[in-house]
């Protein structure tokens, strides 16, 4: 979907120049608008983050350790969020330390430097880890605030998540869907989906009406505050849908006040 498709859907959205460009920068501009839109809406669409050939080798280098994960190693855990045996949504975290090649992958360096661009040179990688949801998977990813998934979170505001899909990402095959202006709101109390699980779903209330759905051509990427309230549907496509998630932040003494 074009950009301005995309805005009139009312999903902020930067486009970045993206191949055409003879020297893409390392860092992805992030304007006034842009960050006015972050800020205000708590996520922001990306288009032309990168380009076939760096989503190739990203896929190349997760692929492998898609498969269940008894291998994994250094703090990297396979596990599955869908919080029943039916309904799959396979997670891995921590690939970067299994698999150092994914640094220095064009959208990773991109990541890293627009962050330090907005919150400073101490941004650093805090977390990734890669989410498939196979085909007709019959499982969404609960709305959840990503704060609510520890206190570590809580004590670093300056981060921004990067999401990104590694083939196009529809409502269908589950693009990520964010509540515009959640994340100046507090933590919303959560519980997990089902006893035993590692998935949470938040369990106030929330305005449906706020909703906005980012649908976005592979190459683009969405960003996120780790407030905001977000979700990704089930993949009723005959193809996995695969995302590389990429936490970006500084550390701070400071609990989270926004
Ligand atoms: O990719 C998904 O299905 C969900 C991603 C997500 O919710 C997250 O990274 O916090």
């Amino acid at each position: 979907m074009a950009s301005s498709a995309l805005r009139a859907r009312g999903v902020p959205v930067l486009r970045h120049p993206g191949q055409g460009d003879p020297e893409p920068p390392e860092i992805l501009h992030l304007d006034l608008n842009a960050r006015g839109d972050l800020f205000r809406d708590g996520f922001l669409a990306l288009e032309n983050v990168t380009d076939a050939d760096d989503l190739a080798t990203i896929r190349s280098l997760v692929a492998p350790w898609l498969d269940g994960g008894s291998h994994l190693r250094r703090g990297a855990r396979a596990r599955d969020l869908g919080g029943g045996p039916n309904a799959p949504i396979h997670e891995v975290t921590n690939l970067t330390r299994l698999e150092p090649r994914l640094l220095q992958t064009r959208f990773f360096r991109r990541a890293v430097q627009t962050t330090r661009a907005l919150y400073g040179p101490s941004a650093r990688l805090m977390f990734d880890h890669v989410i498939s949801k196979p085909p007709r998977n019959g499982k969404a990813t609960a709305w959840h605030q990503d704060c609510a998934y520890g206190h570590s979170l809580t004590f670093s505001a300056r981060r921004l998540h990067w999401w990104l899909p590694l083939q196009d990402a529809a409502v269908e095959n589950g693009c990520m869907q964010f509540v515009r202006g959640s994340h100046s709101g507090p933590v919303l109390p959560h519980r997990r989906i089902a006893p035993g699980a590692h998935s949470r779903t938040v369990s106030a209330p929330f305005d449906q009406s706020r909703v906005v759905a980012c649908p976005l051509p592979a190459g683009g990427a969405t960003i996120h505050l780790p407030k905001t309230l977000h979700y990704t549907g089930p993949n009723e496509t005959d193809a996995e849908r695969l995302a590389w998630i990429v936490q970006v932040g500084v550390r701070s003494r400071l609990p989270m006040l926004l």
